[in-house]
């Protein structure tokens, strides 16, 4: 197996990315394209043949990074990324379905598709970037927006209660759900790994900041100051979980507004794929027994 010392990432870039195609379309202090190199070293690091990777993306700055890939992948329409690669894996079960995906593609008007992708367990690793607005059409307001942020569609102020997307998959009976904030490298590359290679839908949530449409808007300062605010406000889950069931009163007020990270669901459960095989082999052979073989 490949060590991550072996490889530069420019090595990594320029074995897995189209040349043509860069630079990026990523405004500077994006966090997205982080998320592509983390990809590319998990797929490195499993030494995946990337001629059986098939990424799948909506609509959105961070849907843009299938194109980014040497590999094949389609570039579909808002939201429908995770129907799509539902589609892939029917059609190709062998390949491992990558998809990229915002969290206004995927929980605003792809969020049917979310939930349905989640609670039939099928076997993908989403990549989802929430960055808690809409960046590629200018900062309107995404449903994982925190309460009271401004955007140009809530510009007094957020009123809405936010989504929170891991906790849902969780509740939905994902096979593997993490978040982390893009600036903490080897968590994410392992959680990406784990969810490849896990049978069933695994979710690998980035929180990755916006300075365009989301940091400048809601005055978290300039790029350091942003990416600084994710690191400050990133509590561990077994953290939280141990302060809010044995932690002191003040202990609990300085979690408060924190958002949670680690490994949120870790589950051995069949995925979809397996179970289709399965019953196709139990109707061929019911199908066998009753018609002698003849249909
Ligand atoms: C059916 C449809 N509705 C709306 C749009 C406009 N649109 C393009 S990208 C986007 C939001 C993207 O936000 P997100 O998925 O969070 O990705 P980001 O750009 O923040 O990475 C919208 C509303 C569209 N392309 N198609
Ligand atoms: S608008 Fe936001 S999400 Fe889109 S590339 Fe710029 S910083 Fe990234």
């Amino acid at each position: 197996m490949s060590n991550m010392k072996d490889m530069t990432g420019e090595q990594i870039r320029k074995k897995y990315l189209r040349d043509g195609m860069l630079p990026t379309i990523f405004c500077n202090g994006c966090g997205h394209g982080l998320s592509i190199d983390y990809v590319l070293w998990a797929i490195e690091e499993l030494e995946l043949d990337i001629d059986k990777v098939s990424f799948a993306s909506g609509i959105g700055c961070s849907s843009r990074i299938p194109g980014y890939m040497n590999a094949d992948g389609l570039h579909t329409t808002h939201g429908r990324a995770l129907a799509f690669a539902t589609g892939l894996k029917a059609a190709l079960p062998e390949n491992d379905v990558i998809v990229f995906t915002g969290d206004g593609d995927c929980t605003g008007i792809g969020g049917n598709h979310f939930i349905h992708a989640a609670r039939r367990n099928i076997d993908m690793t989403v990549i989802l970037l929430n960055n808690y607005i809409y960046g590629m059409t200018g900062g309107q307001l995404a449903p994982t927006a925190p309460k009271n942020s401004i955007s140009t569609t809530s510009p007094y102020g957020n009123i809405e209660h936010a989504f929170n997307i891991s906790e849902l998959a969780v509740a939905l009976g994902a096979a593997y759900v993490a978040r982390w904030p893009v600036s903490y490298p080897y968590q994410p590359i392992k959680s990406i790994k784990e969810g490849i290679q896990k049978k069933g839908f695994s979710l690998i949530e980035l929180m990755s900041p916006c300075p365009t449409a989301f940091g400048r808007r809601n005055k978290l300062g300039k790029i350091d100051a942003l990416w600084d605010w994710y690191d400050n406000n990133a509590i561990l889950v077994e953290d939280y979980d141990r302060i809010m069931n044995f932690g002191s009163e003040e202990e609990k007020a300085g979690i408060q507004g924190k958002y949670k990270i680690g490994v949120f669901q870790n589950l051995e459960k069949p995925g979809f794929i397996a179970e289709y095989a399965k019953l196709v082999n139990r109707v061929t052979a019911a199908d066998d027994a009753k018609f002698g073989g003849d249909l």
